[in-house]
């Protein structure tokens, strides 16, 4: 069977956010037919949605899959509802996000899943940690994910995170 690649975006605003991305990451690295090949830095960022929650800190990962892309959907919701992700108010605090972004240059259109991820192209907490990885890698509309990454940090506050401080 032949391997993909994906990526996926990660984001945690709730309790122990620096816990909740590694551990993330290495139920990933667990999961049959999932290869982790990639992490980038962490960033926090200002919350978008509901202003009124703590900032989150996100990160990128590259990942191998011989899974499918709803079989990977699955089982990243496994992995968030492992970690204590309830889905109660949408766009609210999470332990846990973990949102796929791009699986090969496959395009999705379900009530469950859309590839490429919809919103990726507005979001500096997406495509400053994607630049990092694939800074070459060529988004849907032509431009690179370095050059979406430039445009976005301009406008949006976003700090790589240092858990010491
Ligand atoms: O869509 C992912 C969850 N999420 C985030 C996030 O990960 N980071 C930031 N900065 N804001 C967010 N709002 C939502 S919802």
């Amino acid at each position: 069977m032949s391997k993909h690649r994906a990526y996926l975006s990660l984001g945690s605003n709730l309790g122990d956010r620096d816990g909740y991305l590694d551990r993330a990451i290495g139920l990933l690295s667990e999961a049959s037919g999932i290869q982790v090949r990639q992490v980038s830095p962490r960033y926090q960022t200002e919350p978008i949605g509901p202003e009124e929650q703590d900032r989150f800190l996100n990160q990128v990962v590259e990942i191998e899959t011989k899974l499918s892309p709803q079989e990977l959907l699955n089982k990243a919701r496994v992995i968030e509802s492992d970690l204590g992700r309830k889905r109660k108010v949408r766009w609210g605090p999470r332990t846990i996000d973990i949102d796929l972004l791009l699986f090969d240059q496959v395009i999705i259109g379900t009530p469950d899943l859309t590839l490429p991820h919809p919103r990726m192209l507005e979001r500096a907490f997406v495509m400053v940690p994607l630049a990092d990885l694939a800074p070459d890698l060529m988004m849907e509309d032509g431009h690179t994910a370095r050059e979406w990454a430039d445009t976005l940090r301009e406008e949006q506050e976003i700090h790589v995170w240092n858990p010491k401080g």
